[in-house]
């Protein structure tokens, strides 16, 4: 092609591409949308994270990952600040505590950054009602935490026997996933299982070696403890390996929230009865979906539910359940 024959065919075909994006809905200019974990570290956010980057790459978006190595309230609010300054069209964040988290998300919206929370929840959880002072984000997407706990209660139930003495083995209260998983074990128990005796709960601020030792303390002043519920995937583990330290494996049994992949063997040994796997590739994906949903004009449920799967060691090499075991 001659010199200017070839600069006008670049510059028409310049001119057709710059029709073409105009032409094409707002949303599909390079969105990006950030997701602020509970901590970075967590298979169950690892999964999440992956999840969100399938539906960012399905949808043409830029996906933001920035969270802090610990799940705790003080070291998010410096990562969602920062989060907040590279300015994003949109937060999708797993806050740390219903309260904590209220006043450093409104300066997210306040900057015109949407809000959705994954996982957690800021406030009662009750979003765009008109009233209270955290019904601000747009949507929630989450499993239903207080279902995921009678699941555990009427499992943990069955590995007993239906008498006898457990206890909760839980992060730290404020956190509205783990506060709900305990709330709905207990009103089970005490709604369908009168022989059962639940102790106090041990909370662990999300320490597995934490709850080893706590599982040994609490047998220690109990000898004819029968089981334990592990709220979430570090009190899970940490109550486990506390029971086959004490020598109690298939003694003592484990009901455990959510489903890394250590617990497989676990399964397969006796030490964890069932594992309760959340489906956080799924409340990724469709948070990526809803705020890409948002911001192209669409409305958005306020609250999407994501399911559970319940793993036993009969069903764990079942492919349909096996994929449900988290990432790495
Ligand atoms: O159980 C999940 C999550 O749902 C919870 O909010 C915090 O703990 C986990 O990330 C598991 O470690």
């Amino acid at each position: 092609m001659k010199p200017r024959l070839a600069r006008l065919a670049g510059s028409l075909f310049a001119g057709v591409l710059t029709l073409a994006l105009s032409a094409l809905p707002a949303g599909a200019k390079s969105l990006t949308v950030a997701l602020i974990p509970g901590l970075t570290t967590d298979p169950f956010y690892i999964t999440m994270h992956n999840g969100a980057e399938a539906a960012a790459k399905a949808l043409g978006v830029k996906l933001m990952w920035q969270g802090a190595p610990e799940f705790n309230a003080t070291l998010q609010v410096p990562v969602l600040d920062a989060v907040i300054a590279r300015h994003p069209d949109a937060i999708l964040i797993a806050p740390t505590d219903t309260t904590e988290l209220i006043e450093p998300l409104r300066k997210a919206v306040a900057a015109g950054i949407p809000v959705i929370t994954v996982d957690t929840y800021i406030g009662n959880g009750h979003y765009q009602t008109g009233f209270g002072n955290a019904d601000f984000p747009l949507s929630y997407i989450a499993s239903d935490n207080v279902l995921g706990g009678e699941i555990a209660a009427r499992a943990l139930a069955e590995a007993i026997g239906g008498k006898g003495k457990v206890y909760v083995s839980n992060v730290k209260p404020g956190i509205s996933t783990t506060d709900q998983r305990e709330q709905g074990f207990k009103q089970e128990m005490k709604a369908h299982f009168p022989h059962i005796t639940v102790l106090s709960t041990q909370f662990n601020n999300d320490d597995a070696n934490t709850a080893a030792s706590q599982l040994q303390a609490v047998l220690a002043r109990n000898p004819d403890l029968g089981g334990v519920f592990g709220a979430n995937l570090f009190s899970a583990l940490g109550a486990a390996n506390g029971v086959k330290a004490a020598g109690k494996l298939g003694k003592i049994k484990v009901v455990a929230f959510d489903a890394p992949p250590a617990i497989v063997g676990d399964l397969k040994s006796g030490l964890v009865s069932i594992a309760i796997a959340q489906h956080p590739a799924e409340i990724g994906w469709f948070g990526v979906a809803a705020a890409y949903a948002h911001l192209t004009g669409q409305s958005i449920p306020v609250r999407i539910g994501t399911g559970f799967t319940v793993i036993t060691a009969k069903n764990v090499d079942d492919p349909n359940v096996r994929k449900f075991i988290y990432h790495n």
